[in-house]
Order: C-alpha cells, then structure tokens, then sequence
C-alpha cells in the first residue's frame, strides 16, 4: 500500500519535473535533424547501390536470373523481402534507439516514468502491419510457388533421376538410355581433390522444356542443383517432379541437400546445359555404349516397399 501511494507520488513528480517546452524544442530539434541527415544518407544509398556487383543485386544468391525460367521470379521474391524488411528494420531499430534516448532518466527523476497503456492507435498499427507483411509474404511465396510447381505438359525431354546412397542414376526417358552414377569419393583427381568431370552428369538442353522424375533407391535424398535456386526430396515410392526450361548454356555444381547417410558429402554430381546438337551428340554416345533402357525400381533396395513397382519378376 505505501509503496504503491509512493510511486503514485514519484511519478506526478516526474510529470511535473519536466518543463513543457522541452518537448517542443526537442521536437523542432530532431525535424532540423532529420532535414540535414536526408542528404549525406541519400548520397550514400546512391553511391552503394551504383556499385553493386550483380551477385549484391540479387541477394548474394548463386546463379542468375537467366539460369532458368523459374530464377528471375525466385531472385525477384528473395531481394524484394529483404527490402520490404530492412525497411521495417530501419524503422523499428530507429523507433527503439529513439524511445531509449528521448525518454531515458532525466537528473533528478526517480521511480517509473509515466506508463503508456491502451494506446488504440499505436495497438492497432502494431497488430495491422504484421498481419500485413504476413499476409503479402503468404501471397507472392504462393504466386511464385504455384508458378514453379505447376506442370506446363509436353516436355521436350523427360528425365528420370534416381537418388541412391551415394550418388545419382539418370534415366533419359524420352530417349531410353540411360547413366549410371558412382560416389565422388570413388572420383578423385591425381591431386586427391574431387574430379568434377568425374562426377555423375546430367546433359540437358538449353531452351527446351524439361521434366524431371525424381526418386530413390533406399533412403531421403534431396535433388539439389544449385544456380536453379530449387531442390526436390527423392522419397521412397514417392516420384517427385520438377518442371523448368534451362536458358544459359553451362556447367552447373548439383548436391545432395538432404542429410542421408555416412556419405551424403559423397553425392555430388554436375549439370551441363549444352545446345540441342551437343545434347543429341550426348544422348548417341550413351546409346552406342550400350547403355540402353532404363535403371527402374528393379535395382531399389526394399522390393517390398509398396507402390516401388517391382513385381514378382524382378
Ligand atoms: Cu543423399
């Protein structure tokens, strides 16, 4: 009971303690402030967005956005988040250092300063633009999600990949052959280092439709090609799809991006996006190596797996 008539008494002394043109002159003070500040800061966002490199435009992300079809929308929602975020950063970190220095103890003040409470519109504004950001980000993740996933039909090239402990079989579908792939660590270079042409590779096309089977032999694996800013789990008895068109001509680092075992480091592989002539010269040289047909679900690991395919027979 003192206590609380104590601090009653404490805080009209904080009320009174402080002269009302205070505020007044404090508030002309920081518009004068911010006045001068809008230039140098001004000259600075310039200076520092003239010299970005086109990895800092796009958000330090690999690739580019004419890497495939589906990359410029990806690098579009990734570097618009982080502005919309830093925006409201910038604006909560500046409304914090604030509030801490204009209300801070003041000489001769005690006890608590003057508590804010069911303040409408500050609670209002507080509980819209989270809901906001949260509904927006919902909405263009759904926009470019929907636009990625959906299948556009009529693939030029149909590939069937398979994930395996430790590396990647590719079955050419539309051409029935196929390439088998072997560990990296069963790849290395005379310098002990990793051979990347020794790697599993996928050939495809540059500017043809392409849809990608994705499965697995035994465990989850994740089929990741890195500059495509996208990856897909390769499940047991659960073919996964992907669906892109690669535009830029290349050599692109792939990975396994689902921890799957003792040599998940091992399941590298490469993509090399080359014109339709070199993948046609590509697709002959496997067929007359022999390697004709397909590494289907004959060769899973659980063959009792429901839904694997496999019949009696294999
Ligand atoms: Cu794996």
């Amino acid at each position: 009971m003192m206590t609380n008539q104590l601090r009653t008494f404490e805080r009209s002394q904080v009320r009174t303690d402080r002269p009302r043109n205070t505020a007044r002159r404090s508030r002309a003070g920081s518009s004068r402030l911010a006045r001068w500040a809008v230039l140098p800061i001004g000259a600075v966002v310039v200076t520092v967005l003239a010299g970005c490199t086109q990895q800092e435009l796009q958000g330090f992300l690999p690739g580019g956005p004419d890497v495939t079809n589906h990359t410029e929308g990806v690098i579009s929602l990734w570097v618009n988040s982080w502005i919309v975020l830093l925006v409201i950063g910038i604006i909560t970190w500046a409304l914090t250092i604030w509030a801490a220095i204009a209300y801070r103890r003041r000489k001769g003040q005690t006890g608590f300063p003057v508590q804010l409470r069911y303040n409408m519109p500050i609670e209002f504004f507080y509980t819209v633009v989270p809901f906001i950001l949260v509904v927006g980000f919902f909405a263009f993740t759904a926009k470019e999600q929907t636009a990625i996933e959906t299948d556009p039909g009529d693939p030029d090239v149909q590939i069937e990949v398979y994930g395996k402990q430790w590396a990647w079989d590719f079955n050419y579908l539309s051409d029935d052959v196929y390439s088998p792939g072997v560990q990296a660590q069963d790849r290395l270079g005379s310098d002990g280092n990793v051979d990347p042409d020794k790697l599993p590779t996928l050939y495809l096309p540059v500017g043809e439709k392409v849809q990608i089977d994705i499965a697995s032999r035994d465990v989850a694996h994740s089929f990741w090609i890195v500059d495509f800013l996208y990856k897909k789990d390769a499940i047991p008895s659960h073919p996964n799809h992907m669906y892109f068109t690669p535009l830029k001509e290349g050599t692109y680092a792939g990975k396994c991006a689902e921890l799957c075992g003792q040599y998940h480091a091992d399941m590298l592989f490469q993509v090399k996006v080359v014109s339709p002539d070199e993948y046609d010269a590509y697709i002959e040289s496997l067929r007359d190596a022999g390697q004709v047909g397909r590494l289907g679900p004959e060769l899973d690991r659980n063959q009792n797996l429901p839904g694997n395919g496999a019949t009696d027979e294999d």
